[in-house]
């Protein structure tokens, strides 16, 4: 209650501070201004919100050296500039809401990118869509977020094409029958990635022998995994952040459970990996990125990250690296480095985008076309489920 009441309170004055903001700006009635400001002659400044603190920081990390590796290329040989105004969510609702009025009406952002989590984007999208500043996230999956408003992208593979996928594969190869799901209740992402699994679970002919629920931030999952050892399934399938989903594996592994284990993008984490050790072993999950694809332009980017950052790139910083060139390429094509509307307008028709990601361009509705690949974890990497 307390939390809510202080929360309600800063929230309160963030709505004051944008107004004001607006005011001051010379927009009455609580609107935007319609123009982002100039950081420097030429250079487009573009607002990022990440989960960089906190339970899934690895996610926003991740993002955040995709970005900057991006940033930095664009900005040596690109005609377009670029700068990077990074705010930390903490993967916190009311904190990317915050983060996001910060960047509209103080910093005066031409466009942003992130929130992190589906559940941050369906709180911070509808302001960015209100304020005409278009909001594009880098790994939001779950339904409907572009149903947010005409201002909302994302070049994050929706689960709706991952988890499908994903199902049916693991179907063929393991030969599966019966399987068990778990998820968060209490996340936008995860609950949607359930409502999928469930579809692709249906529509391959597969039979549910339990659905077991528990929340984000729970450390104990014995009175699942329990249940679900006793009801011999073929798979578990799991909808889950890192940090839950490698507690899962840990203790399935302990008390015996061998049987493949299928999970949804929280997992594309190597975060996954690192926490849960061997019990990570032959999980199994979809994802439009694999650092050994044989291609020229993911080779040149894996060798600058790793020249960079010392380690290899994940899903999570491919696709943020991918989306600051999206943007970049929108920014040239509007020949503006202020005006929202036309940024908005011009990012729409990215059509024919070769990224690391793969072939890419944006929908009707603003969701990315891409290919899917599903990967295994073997011997401590990601790798092609071949
Ligand atoms: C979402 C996700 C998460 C795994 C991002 C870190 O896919 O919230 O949509």
């Amino acid at each position: 209650m307390m939390k809510m009441k202080k929360q309600m309170r800063k929230w309160t004055a963030a709505a004051l501070a944008m107004v004001l903001a607006a005011a001051a700006a010379g927009c009455g009635g609580g609107q935007a201004p319609s123009q982002g400001n100039n950081s420097a002659a030429g250079t487009a400044k573009i607002g990022v919100v990440s989960f960089l603190s906190g339970g899934g920081a690895a996610y926003g990390e991740a993002i955040r050296q995709g970005l900057e590796l991006a940033r930095d290329e664009i900005n040596a040989k690109g005609k377009t500039k670029v700068e990077l105004v990074f705010e930390d969510s903490k993967g916190e609702k009311n904190e990317a809401i915050n983060a996001t009025n910060k960047l509209i009406y103080k910093d005066n952002v031409l466009a942003i990118i992130g929130p992190t989590l589906s559940g941050e984007m369906f709180a911070a999208g509808p302001i960015a869509s209100q304020a005409g500043v278009s909001i594009m996230g880098t790994s939001t999956t779950a339904e409907g977020i572009t149903d947010i408003g005409d201002y909302i992208f994302r070049n994050s593979l929706p689960e709706s094409l991952a988890l499908p996928n994903v199902v049916k594969t693991a179907k063929e190869k393991f030969g599966l029958k019966k399987v068990a799901v778990m998820y968060s209740n209490n996340n936008d992402f995860t609950v949607s990635g359930f409502k999928t699994f469930e579809q692709a679970i249906k529509d391959n002919g597969l039979e549910t022998v339990t659905v077991e629920t528990f929340a984000d931030k729970d450390t104990d999952f014995s009175a699942q995994l329990t249940k679900i050892a006793a009801l011999k399934p073929d798979a578990i399938i799991i909808s889950s952040l890192y940090q839950e989903a490698a507690l899962i594996l840990k203790k399935a592994r302990e008390i015996g459970i061998t049987i493949p284990v299928i999970g949804s993008n929280g997992f594309n984490s190597p975060q996954l990996i690192k926490l849960a050790g061997s019990a990570a072993e032959g999980a199994v999950v979809a994802s439009p990125w694999y650092p050994g694809k044989e291609d020229e332009k993911v080779k040149s980017f894996v060798a600058a990250f790793k020249a960079k950052y010392n380690k290899e790139p994940d899903q999570f910083s491919a696709q943020a690296y991918d989306a600051l060139y999206i943007m970049a390429k929108a920014i040239e094509t509007a020949g503006t480095t202020t005006d929202r509307k036309k940024l908005r307008d011009s990012l729409a028709t990215v059509k024919d985008f070769q990224g690391v990601t793969g072939k890419f361009a944006f929908d009707a509705k603003r969701n990315p076309a891409m290919d899917v690949t599903i990967l295994v974890v073997k011997d401590g990497k990601f790798t092609e489920l071949k």
